[in-house]
């Protein structure tokens, strides 16, 4: 995992600068911009590698037999657009056509017999695996020379989805940087009666290390081996259910995020989960070389998207546009700085089409909300400003220079319209998206693109106002946050909760913990030291009783860092028990008394039960799980009042 730290810190350092120089107009630059290097470039003639979306089987399936042939071929390769970079990679391909990224599919029903001819037309000695039984088989790999074919005969005898990887001689799945790259293919084994219809997205990364220090390595982030936006579009009808399989060959975590919907998790990391346990959730961390299995109903029609929620995963980071090898940058800078589609890497769009007659609901008698987007300078632990909201109350309008940290805390009713207006008083375009409630397109919140028909929300000018309009289905927690420039503003405090309850909550047993940025870097040779839980680094206790059942609310939203909390006192751990995750009850199965700590990943939401066995002291432990910042939430709990009975 020492790899996996060092990329991500070396990561967020960077982007960080990135963020700044995006915004030099409005944000004084803090650091210079590391400079770039020209990209490698492919061999003359080699190959072009062609985006798979793995719709079609490769080989010939005969008799229970699967007959495939596999080489590998030095390529180039256009992640992005085609008048953008092309960098050399390794491909997989079927003899006699072109090489694909990710490599040819691989999908049979289980119990099939392959036989499989691997050849290695590179120059390099290259060691093959996963083929038999997922990535995570270190010693059931084969070993190629260059210029070597082998002939493997073997059965796939065990249902589920992974990817078989390739890489050079000597290293393993983890080591992969950028020329062996793109050495994976899905492997679907479907048992038997199991539908085919699904979508297999497979996520991997091409990472080209800077050669000296104080240079910017160059990557990019890829869903089926183009990054958006120029993945491929999803287009389903209104009630369409649809089954996603999301196979993660990288060696970072992924907190994948679907709007507008719910999806239910089916396999994790290759193993069929029983239905009783299967979590209904909008977001969840795909580990480095796993995968997850999950339907859910598109039900709403409307522009959406599913996403990574790591910040630095969908933004500029994860471009190679700009590199001083690429001659169209020149051509067309202003489509990356404020384009209508900001995001970038791991991002898919999907469009559902309406039912004949689809009439959007009225949000009729709306409660109305107030939301001012602005700065407050002095207010963060780092240099910069906080970027937040504050809620105008009635007429008084809140001083021009000061936020809430978070975000105030929207109450909101299930079943009941609520009015939000936004009003920008940044100098920049703002936009901003109610997290995992199931509402319609237009009020969710992604610039140029949530929507249906013509009518597509833009963003929030400078001085200009938004009202989002809707109705929440479901009792949960949530958070809100900003869908524009993320590092710079979620990383500055633009993120809060949303919590949907069916009746007013009793705040003397139910908590709320929010975690989220406290500033962007400002130093690239550090990770961020800024981090803020309940807008503070030093919180506010929380006040409990002993022997009372207390619903502790947990809204993760740092836009860089996993997360991880535990509940705690100096002698031990504590036991509690979880009860929702992203605003969904937990099923009766797995809402389990367990070991009071979670970790979690941006844009996720956990609720959990405390009841404290006796009076005393404890705290939350909140940290970035590669251990770059700790904050501790303390937590007081008194004796329960004694009731004398009455004589
Ligand atoms: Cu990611």
């Amino acid at each position: 995992m020492t790899h996996a730290r060092n990329r991500l810190i070396v990561a967020v350092a960077t982007c960080a600068v990135l963020a700044t120089a995006a915004h030099a107009q409005v944000t004084p630059s803090l650091i210079a911009p590391l400079p770039r290097v020209p990209l490698p470039k492919p061999a003359a003639g080699a190959a072009r590698a062609v985006a798979n979306q793995n719709r079609a089987p490769a080989g010939v399936l005969r008799a229970g037999v699967l007959t495939l042939a596999l080489d590998v071929v030095a390529s180039g390769w256009q992640p992005e657009s085609e008048r953008e970079p092309v960098v050399p990679i390794l491909a997989f391909a079927e003899p006699g056509q072109a090489p694909l990224v990710p490599g040819p599919l691989i999908r049979v029903p289980l119990g099939t017999e392959v036989r499989l001819t691997l050849r290695n037309r590179s120059d390099s000695a290259l060691v093959i695996g996963g083929l038999r039984t997922g990535p995570h088989a270190p010693s059931d790999t084969v070993v190629l020379a260059a210029g070597a074919t082998r002939e493997l005969r073997y059965r796939l005898g065990k249902a589920g989805t992974w990817f078989y990887w390739g890489a050079f001689k000597g290293t393993a799945v983890a080591d992969r940087n950028w020329l062996d790259s793109q050495l994976n293919g899905a492997i679907v084994v479907d048992a038997p009666g199991a539908s085919t219809r699904d979508h297999i997205l497979v996520l991997s990364e091409w990472f080209h290390p800077y050669e000296k220090p104080g240079q910017k390595f160059e990557v990019v982030s890829v869903i089926n081996g183009r990054a958006f936006p120029h993945t491929e579009r999803l287009t389903f009808a209104q009630g369409d259910s649809v089954r996603f399989r999301v196979i993660n060959t990288m060696v970072l975590p992924h907190p994948m995020h679907l709007h507008g919907f719910y999806y239910r998790i089916e396999e994790q990391n290759g193993k069929r989960i029983a239905p009783a346990q299967q979590l209904l959730t909008n977001t969840d961390l795909v580990v480095p070389f796993g995968s997850e299995v999950f339907s859910f109903l598109a039900h709403t029609p409307g522009n959406w998207l599913f996403h990574c929620h790591f910040a630095f995963h969908i933004d500029d980071e994860v471009s190679l546009v700009g590199s001083p090898a690429d001659s169209a940058a020149a051509a067309h800078p202003v489509a990356h700085a404020s384009s209508e589609h900001s995001m970038r890497g791991l991002v898919v769009g999907l469009h559902v089409t309406p039912s004949s007659g689809y009439v959007e609901p009225s949000n009729a008698n709306a409660r109305q909300i107030k939301l001012l987007v602005q700065r407050e300078p002095g207010r963060l632990p780092g240099p910069t400003p906080a970027i937040g909201f504050i809620e105008q109350k009635g007429d008084t309008v809140p001083p021009a220079n000061r936020v809430s940290l978070p975000g105030p805390v929207l109450e909101l009713v299930r079943g009941k319209p609520v009015a939000i207006t936004v009003k920008n008083n940044l100098d920049i375009p703002t936009a901003v998206h109610w997290h995992g409630l199931e509402i319609e397109s237009y009020p969710d919140g992604v610039p140029h693109w949530s929507g249906l028909g013509s009518k597509v929300f833009s963003q929030i000018a400078p001085g200009d106002s938004f009202v989002a309009a809707f109705t929440p289905p479901r009792s949960g927690t949530y958070p809100y946050h900003s869908h524009l420039a993320d590092r710079l503003t979620i990383g500055s405090g633009m993120y809060g909760a949303i919590i949907v309850t069916d009746k007013p909550r009793d705040l003397t047993r139910d908590h709320l913990i929010v975690t989220g940025g406290g500033g962007p870097v400002v130093d690239a040779t550090r990770e961020s030291p800024f981090a803020l839980v309940n807008g503070s680094r030093n919180p506010q206790p929380l006040e409990l009783t002993a022997g009372e059942a207390h619903r502790i609310r947990i809204v993760t939203l740092h836009p860089d860092w996993e997360v991880s909390y535990t509940l705690r006192n100096d002698a031990s751990i504590a036991r509690w028990r979880a009860v929702a995750k992203d605003g969904a009850d937990i099923p009766v199965a797995l809402a389990t008394t367990r070991p009071a700590f979670v970790r979690m990943g941006p844009g996720e939401t956990s609720d959990f039960e405390f009841t404290p066995p006796a009076p005393g002291t404890w705290r939350v432990e909140v940290a970035t799980v590669d251990g770059g910042w700790r904050i501790a939430v303390p937590i007081n709990v008194k004796a329960k009042p004694t009731t004398v009975p009455k004589p």
